[in-house]
């Protein structure tokens, strides 16, 4: 027996809606819908093109329900975006993360409450983009006076499919506004730097039942009242980490995409200066685990270098010709700071990789293929580090490295992090997040039952993850 239940998984470059099929010893998605997420910028900086991607995962479950029979949906995305509402009307367009508005938004909310404090109440590691700054650089702006609530991204796209306006707790807990503990909001914080607390709508939980397709829904998609949406984790970091195949506990993560997350699933929040100092953040997990993990640059630095060589000649880049060239590199590269923050924003990523070098005397890599070389060799470098300090930070022995997400594709990547690391890397699945969304949906439906460790149990038998041993 098996349910077949849909997964909308947004991530900053693409889209898709899938198909899972999922009983006690079955686990398999069917891709029904891909579709780009371009980001566009305005006059007034860089926004998600949200009506685009709402029209694609429409005609998404539209095809999913003409594919097989739909038991439910679940949606999950990237974290901190949303979009203002009034009235229940979309107030503008949701900005994206990378925009550059935020930095005033820092500086307001640390003005009232400092770094130090923060971490304390939320736990967060410090980005620019948490969305409490960026409501509070909207609060400079104007425009978030306007507003009585705000729905995080995969909060909206359930809204518009079903008009419930909830806040899904894992996403919620990436606001800055959430209690460490993940039990409610922290409206005095919230209220404390100017953030109204009627801005954030009641709290739901990663299995709990959202509401059913509104009838114009109904109509556009072909699936019936009978197919509601449900909660999962909706933040798609949460999602992927319900997937890994961690067998043996005693195991890192890295979730690695556009970014790489890594880091180690505890019960509880470490709350330590060390880990402040650190910049590590303990996210909200599905089932109350939390993730401690830290944002290395991920997939991003390549992927921008890429598209920089591509408008510059002209032609398309063959990125598994041009990772093989890469791994044929003899030469030693170097290796720059894939943390720093000067590489957040889209644009000229191979000058600001080779502006970093030389301004500290380093030698600049020459061919695309070096360049190469040298953002994977970075990539590998800060996933190591972030491996062993997530352990020596959380007491967590760690015994091997589970590579899930696009980056498992990348054997470079395993390898050379592997190496760096002196642990073994496993890689895959590829689809950590989409099998997260589906596997939480299969168990609210009462179709598999378990802890997350049985979830996992059932990836780590229906998928078979690449070993990279590492080398002397
Ligand atoms: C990954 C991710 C990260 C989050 C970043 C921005 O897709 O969700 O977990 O820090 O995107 O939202």
């Amino acid at each position: 027996m098996s349910v077949t239940v849909a997964a909308v998984d947004l991530g900053a470059t693409s889209g898709r809606v899938m198909l899972g099929h999922v009983g006690p010893d079955e686990l398999r998605l069917e891709a029904v819908a891909r579709f780009a997420n371009t980001p566009v910028e305005t006059i007034d900086g860089l926004h998600w093109n949200i009506l685009e991607l709402y029209r694609s995962i429409v005609d998404g479950l539209r095809a999913a329900g003409q594919t097989a029979d739909v038991a439910s949906i679940g949606i999950d995305s990237w974290a901190v975006d949303y979009a203002l509402i009034r009235d229940g009307r979309m107030l503008g367009t949701p900005y994206h993360y990378r925009d550059a508005r935020t930095a005033a938004g820092v500086d307001a909310a640390h003005a009232v409450a400092p770094f130090a404090e923060l971490y304390r109440e939320n736990g967060l590691q410090f980005l620019a983009f948490n969305t409490l700054y960026q409501f509070a650089a909207d609060r400079v702006a104007g425009t978030l006076d306007l507003a009585d609530e705000a729905l995080l991204i995969p909060d909206l796209i359930a809204y518009w499919l079903t008009g419930e306006r909830v806040a899904e707790s894992t996403n919620a807990s990436t606001t800055g506004l959430l209690r460490v503990d993940g039990s409610e909001w922290n409206k005095p914080l919230a209220e404390s730097i100017g953030i109204p607390s009627r801005l954030l709508p009641a709290l739901v939980q990663p299995g709990q039942r959202i509401g059913a397709l509104r009838d114009a829904v109904q109509t556009a998609t072909g699936l019936t009242g009978a197919t509601p949406v449900v909660a999962v984790g909706s933040h798609d970091t949460a999602s992927a980490v319900v997937a890994v195949p961690m067998t043996d506990p005693d195991a890192a993560y890295i979730s690695c995409g556009t970014w790489g997350l890594v880091g180690v699933e505890l019960d509880a929040p470490v709350l330590t200066e060390a880990s402040r100092a650190a910049n590590f953040t303990n996210e909200g997990g599905v089932d109350g685990r939390v993730r401690f993990l830290h944002n290395v640059m991920g997939l991003w630095l390549l992927s921008e270098s890429v598209r920089a060589w591509e408008r510059e000649s002209g032609e398309t880049i063959d990125l598994p010709r041009l990772l093989a060239q890469a791994a044929a590199v003899t030469a030693p590269q170097p290796v720059f700071d894939a943390n720093d923050p000067v590489f957040t924003a889209p644009g000229g990523m191979p000058e600001r990789i080779a502006a970093w070098l030389s301004e500290r005397g380093m030698a600049v890599p020459q061919s695309r293929a070096e360049f190469t070389r040298c953002i994977v060799e970075s990539l590998a470098s800060a996933f190591a580090e972030a491996v062993h300090t997530a352990s020596d930070l959380s007491g967590k022995r760690v015994n091997a490295i589970h590579l899930v997400g696009g980056g498992s594709l990348n054997e470079l990547l395993c390898q050379l992090t592997a190496d760096r690391a002196g642990l073994p890397v496993l890689a895959g699945p590829v689809e950590a997040t989409a099998l997260g969304n589906v596997l939480v949906q299969a168990r609210a439906l009462g179709e598999i039952s378990g802890s997350l460790e049985e979830l996992r149990d059932l990836v780590a038998r229906t998928t078979s993850p690449r070993r990279f041993a590492p080398r002397a």
